[in-house]
């Protein structure tokens, strides 16, 4: 039997036989799935831990925080300000960008999170998960670091992932050669490497979209959905099949395990919104995932990866999974 690969070995390969990463980031994503882990165990734990519930705050978007919420966030800060590998965070929970204290060694990485993704899942013991995004400084940054630092294309990202916590707490990263998946071993207390170059396939018969939105979708997504629903005697000429969890990580992980594609669209609930997830730290690493692993994902224009952010908690329109498919909801916008 061969032996099990940690996390830890897969790095550690990955800086010295693929040279593919510098250790300071492989130092980084460290500490980021620890406190992954420590994330993992809160969740567990649930009612028995009093994590449950309201914090009754609201953050920066107007929506109401869980107190998972603001425990999450709390750990991936303490878990890497410290280090002396990051300059400044960024996250759902914050208004602005959480600079490194002067009192810890300042490094080159920024360090993009929404630290529980799936929140209106949390108190009713459905999967949820943290989505990271890695980025550099930009060399001509100088000193210091400012919001303007973050607000790079999502080709620019170093390391993308994210942490399901599910029935099992499931680690998926990609560092650029394409994307792995690590399950945490609780016994050992590590995460293990169990599925490697993870591919999605060209075609699907799944989409995941909240229906309840349909009378407020725009022309080219109704058309779409339209034709999957007519099933076999519609013009697709095949049955479709729909699920909605509500959690984007497990969305999208159902996604990297056997296809499909999801919608977040731009809809006339809120028209001045270009949609309801947020570029940086949601559709960025979701994005970057899902082409690595043979996918796409577009805006209903174009790539996701390409845009040029102008705002930390900016929105967009999310199209993504199997390759043909999304090309053609992508057409249909070109229509
Ligand atoms: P959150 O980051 O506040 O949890 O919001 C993002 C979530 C996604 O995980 C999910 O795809 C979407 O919101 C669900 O939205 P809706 O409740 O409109 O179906
Ligand atoms: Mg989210």
């Amino acid at each position: 039997m061969s032996p099990k690969v940690s996390l830890t070995r897969y790095l550690v390969e990955k800086q010295h036989v693929d040279g593919r990463i510098p250790p300071e980031l492989r130092l980084l994503l460290e500490v980021v799935a620890r406190a992954c882990k420590s994330i993992s165990h809160a969740v567990n734990k649930g009612a028995l831990g009093g994590v449950l519930g309201s914090a009754h705050s609201e953050n920066v978007q107007g929506e109401v925080q869980k107190k998972l919420d603001i425990i999450a966030n709390e750990v991936l800060i303490e878990a890497n300000e410290w280090g002396g590998h990051l300059a400044a965070m960024a996250s759902e929970e914050m208004d602005g960008i959480y600079v490194v204290p002067n009192r810890y060694p300042q490094g080159e990485y920024l360090l993009l999170f929404d630290p529980l993704d799936g929140s209106s899942n949390i108190d009713v013991n459905v999967s949820i998960g943290t989505i990271f995004s890695v980025l550099k400084k930009p060399d001509d940054a100088g000193q210091g670091v400012s919001e303007q630092d973050f607000l790079q294309a999502g080709s620019r990202q170093v390391a993308a992932g994210y942490c399901i916590y599910g029935p099992q707490t499931t680690l998926v990263l990609t560092v650029g050669d394409g994307v792995v998946m690590f399950t945490l071993d609780r016994e050992q207390g590590s995460f293990v490497l169990t599925e490697e170059d993870v591919r999605i396939p060209e075609d699907t018969k799944e989409f995941a979209i909240n229906m309840s939105n349909m009378r407020h979708w725009a022309a080219p997504v109704r058309r779409y959905i339209d034709e999957c629903l007519a099933g076999r005697e519609g013009p697709r000429g095949k049955d479709f099949n729909m699920r909605w969890i509500a959690s984007m990580v497990a969305d999208v992980h159902r996604i990297l395990t056997r296809g499909g594609v999801f919608l977040y669209p731009w809809d006339k609930r809120e028209p001045d919104k270009p949609g309801k997830l947020r570029l940086l730290y949601e559709a960025n690493p979701m994005g970057w995932l899902i082409e690595q692993a043979g996918g796409a994902a577009t805006d209903g224009k174009q790539r996701i990866l390409d845009i040029a952010p102008a705002k930390l908690h900016q929105r967009v329109s999310v199209i993504l999974g199997s390759r043909n498919e999304v090309e053609r909801v992508t057409g249909y916008h070109r229509d």
